[in-house]
């Protein structure tokens, strides 16, 4: 099985040949399947992998998904399956793994959980980041093919072909290892409509707004989700006056080239220049297209501050805004966002939406609290970071989503009491009555290693704290690796 065209090219290279090749960044692959033993390691390359690291590998990604609970409870098989990358560090290396069922009508709930695991070392896990797309797009094919072939050869085949591809992948790339990934987030957007005081808003730099003057040229910060994390985070908020905007038109290739999230940004109260806004919509769009950038887009309906709901003509305006950002955008991935300086949790939520695009990590975290959620009969879970920014959430309807929209102004005052409440030592604020008198809100404290996260629950008001606290040492556990590699 060593016919890829990668091989003609170098004309069949001796297993210790490949070995010192580049390419031998891809360190394992495994296939793990739950089966009557437990998670197990059915199909390995190496074929001398340790035997107990292959044990490893397959316990913590198949019960990383599944908790302590068997998944096999009757669920579909469809639709359930995740992209995750975790660290192993007793084996020093990095796993991007894929969760999916393989349907087995002799199995409990017809279906047995199984992960498909690429491992390379900790200290390349760059190139994970670097090539997620493609690298999706072929595991996923090869779960495929592992759910429709139930002979073991078959499987080890296509495990085989997997190897190859995989090969002959890193093979082409030219050097690619940089330490740290690099994220660049762009502001776009008319002069005035608010994107420096967005950036300063998301920051709680409120003094700032008030001397914010237009941005010259371009203004680059870093963001940081947490104190460590994988990627170089840059925020380039660009200057909206005509002449900058002409400058970054004209030279998009430096500005547009590489771009992994793009915010844009509509002044609703400036109603004689919207048409002039959609015109820059659709001219970055086709500069994007002509230079096949497809990152996702926050579109930030802005100044839609909080006494302005309800107004007719904002609601015009809001319409004539939509079409136009839908027109001609089918090949991207946009959501609109009405954001106001004066209503802090609509900046919170977009730009939080906007950075969870970013994670490689966002299904598994979602998969997390979906399980605390069930335990704990909650009907939604955000979880936030120490600054405040939205790492994941869970709501099992809408209306239990917008629940956190409305205890909104609710929850930032306690926030904002947050560090004095860490030194209080109490982990958690029950309040209730916010919106329905059968339910309350939890806001509670959760220390994953050195950080400090915040979980608000939204649940029945008979539910029991005890069972939250319960099951919170299993859910921070779980956190601890997702955290290393959310970004
Ligand atoms: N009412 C209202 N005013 C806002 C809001 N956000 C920003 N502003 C005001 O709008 C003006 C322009 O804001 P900036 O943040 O400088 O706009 P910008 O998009 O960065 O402008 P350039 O740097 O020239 O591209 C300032 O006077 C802000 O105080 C908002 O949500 N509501
Ligand atoms: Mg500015």
């Amino acid at each position: 099985m060593t016919n890829t065209k990668a091989n003609h090219k170098k004309g069949k290279p001796t297993e210790e040949e490949t070995s010192d090749l580049k390419s031998n960044i891809i360190k394992a692959i495994v296939l793990s399947i739950f089966d009557e033993n437990g998670p197990s390691p059915h199909i390995f390359w190496p074929k001398n992998l340790d035997e107990s690291a292959g044990l490893l590998i397959a316990m913590k990604t198949i019960s990383l998904l599944m908790g302590d609970s068997t998944y096999q409870n009757g669920e579909t098989t469809e639709g359930v399956n995740y992209f995750g990358i975790l660290p192993f560090p007793d084996l020093k290396l990095n796993g991007l793994t894929y969760f999916f069922l393989i349907p087995d009508v002799k199995a409990r709930g017809k279906a047995l959980a199984a992960t498909i695991t690429v491992l390379i070392n900790e200290n390349d896990r760059v190139f994970f980041y670097e090539n997620m797309k493609y690298l999706r797009i072929i595991i996923d094919k090869t779960a495929n093919l592992i759910q429709l072939n139930k002979e073991h050869n078959e499987r080890e085949n296509i495990i085989e072909d997997l190897r190859e591809e995989l090969f002959e992948f890193t093979m082409e790339l030219k050097d690619p290892f940089s330490t740290r990934r690099q994220i660049k987030i762009l502001l776009t957007g008319l002069d005035k409509a608010g994107k420096t005081s967005f950036v300063h808003g998301i920051r709680r730099k409120y003094s700032e707004i008030i001397k914010a003057l237009p941005t010259k040229g371009v203004e680059r910060t870093e963001e940081n989700i947490f104190e460590e994390q994988n990627s170089l985070i840059s925020v380039w908020d660009l200057g909206g006056q005509k002449k900058y905007r002409e400058r970054f038109l004209e030279q998009s290739k430096i500005y547009l080239y590489n771009i992994d999230l793009m915010f844009f940004f509509i002044d609703i109260q400036d109603v004689d220049r919207i048409h002039e806004a959609l015109d820059l919509f659709r001219t970055i769009l086709n500069s994007l297209i002509e230079l096949e950038e497809f990152p996702p887009i926050v579109s930030c309906v802005h100044k839609f501050d909080p006494d302005l709901k309800g107004s007719k003509d904002i609601f015009k305006s809001l319409e004539i805004i939509a079409d136009g950002i839908k027109e001609n955008s089918e090949r991207f991935f946009i959501k609109i966002f009405q954001t106001s300086i004066f209503d802090h949790w609509s900046l919170i939520t977009a730009y939080s939406y906007g950075l969870s695009q970013l994670s490689t990590n966002r299904e598994l975290f979602r998969n997390q609290l979906k399980k605390f959620a069930k335990k704990t009969n909650s009907d939604a879970i955000l979880l936030l970071n120490e600054n405040g920014i939205i790492l994941s959430s869970f709501s099992k309807t809408d209306i239990s989503g917008k629940v956190f929209e409305i205890s909104a102004p609710h929850f930032q005052s306690l926030y904002k009491n947050f560090k004095e409440y860490k030194l209080l030592e109490q982990d958690f604020i029950v309040t209730s009555g916010i919106t329905d008198e059968s339910k309350k809100v939890i806001f509670q404290k959760i220390k994953v290693e050195k950080y400090n996260l915040y979980l608000l629950l939204f649940l029945e008001k008979s539910s029991e704290i005890e069972k939250i606290e319960k099951n919170l040492p299993d859910f921070s556990k779980n956190l601890v690796d997702l955290i290393h590699t959310y970004i």
